[in-house]
């Protein structure tokens, strides 16, 4: 064997050992067993990768660079290799007519089997006339491309309710997928942005089973948003004992204290952040000294905000003081944007009810 061939060898079995260890962490999160990892091993190898087209409507391409930034294990780069993305405005070679064309073939050929990937919120406002890609508004390009789809996946909180764009006052009436399209199977996976394992067990759920996993009210995947950050936080025992930081900067924040009184909305927020967590070194917002902003909630830039001032509603263990709701001015100011979440939360908290014919096998 040859230098070059040992070498190639040896990276073909750390792709391997990567793909494999990928596999092993989407089904981690997705609940499964350690015996359903040669099942979701074998549905991502197979040679028939599923066709995806991905649109990018109003957005900053955050989820997009979050996914392809990932590594250890390269998640990008796994997810790269079990799908065929045959349109992705922000990766592909191809331009101009020659790429709207690669969509269109890809469209005809695939027509009821490729996933449709949405990124970024689409503009109803004036004919929708304030996102236009090759002459077309995102509202059209929606149109023609979601009903042809499989299933389409709407990745960030942008595509899954609007986001930014649609924080008051929605100049350009700014909404998610789901407002638009009917009739197509749709999976919300919102954050802004979202973590990219949320993403890859959706499509490998999707691979394996041939359907979505079962999602909350509000269409999210229960794998990744059935529970509170707050449930899931490793500085839970300070709130539970009432040990808060008053402060950033103070002597509490640096023993690694609960930021609840910092404005933390882990307490109103379902995501798998603790747990999932981003990037190689394995953080994620609290764990890194910062309150959790609520990014995978409808409507956050409104409802979570201010970011720095406590969420009303919450009871508070420590102290014997129970309820704290609208216990001091910050609280009384907010409590009318942050009822709408809490609403929200109320009808989505314990005993979620789950979308019908959306079952799973986890
Ligand atoms: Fe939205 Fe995605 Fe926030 Fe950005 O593109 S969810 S603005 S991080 O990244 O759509
Ligand atoms: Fe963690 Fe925030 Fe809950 Fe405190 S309030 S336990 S920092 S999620
Ligand atoms: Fe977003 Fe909160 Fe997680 S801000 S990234 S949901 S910790």
């Amino acid at each position: 064997m040859s230098r070059q061939d040992a070498g190639n060898t040896i990276d073909a079995q750390v792709s391997r050992r990567s793909f494999i260890k990928g596999c092993s962490i989407a089904a981690a999160a997705l609940g499964l067993s350690e015996t359903m990892v040669p099942k979701l091993v074998e549905a991502a190898a197979s040679p028939q990768r599923p066709p995806v087209i991905w649109l990018h409507f109003q957005e900053c391409t955050g989820c997009t660079e979050s996914l392809l930034r990932g590594s250890h294990p390269d998640i990008g780069r796994l997810i790269l290799d079990i799908i065929s993305l045959d349109y992705h405005e922000t990766v592909m070679a191809a331009a101009g007519h020659q790429a709207e064309e690669a969509m269109q073939a890809s469209i005809d050929k695939n027509k009821g089997k490729f996933i449709c990937v949405v990124e970024g919120a689409i503009p109803t406002k004036d004919g929708g006339i304030y996102c236009q890609i090759g002459g077309r508004t995102a509202m059209d390009i929606l149109a023609d491309v979601g009903p042809k789809a499989a299933a389409i996946i709407a990745i960030g909180t942008c595509a899954s309710y609007g986001g930014i764009q649609a924080a008051r006052p929605n100049p350009t009436g700014a909404v998610g997928v789901r407002d638009l399209i009917t009739g197509t199977p749709i999976i919300n996976i919102p954050g802004c942005p979202p973590n990219p394992v949320s993403f890859l067990g959706t499509v490998l759920h999707f691979l394996t089973f041939k359907r979505l996993p079962r999602t909350d009210q509000l269409g999210r995947p229960l794998f990744a948003y059935g529970r509170k950050n707050h449930d899931q936080c490793e500085r839970r025992p300070h709130f539970d004992e009432g040990r808060f930081v008053e402060q950033f900067g103070d002597e509490a924040h640096r023993q690694g204290y609960c930021l609840y009184k910092v404005g933390c909305k882990g307490p109103q927020t379902y995501a798998n952040c603790p747990v999932a967590r981003f990037n190689d070194v394995g953080v994620w917002p609290v764990g890194v000294g910062h309150g959790c902003i609520g990014c995978t909630e409808p409507d956050f830039w409104d409802t979570m905000t201010p970011f720095y001032e406590r969420l009303p509603g919450v009871n508070i263990p420590g102290g014997g003081k129970g309820i704290v709701t609208g216990a001091d001015s910050i609280g009384k100011k907010i409590l009318g944007v942050t009822a709408a979440a809490v609403g929200i939360h109320a009808a989505v908290g314990i005993g979620k009810k789950v979308i019908k014919g959306n079952k799973s096998e986890e």
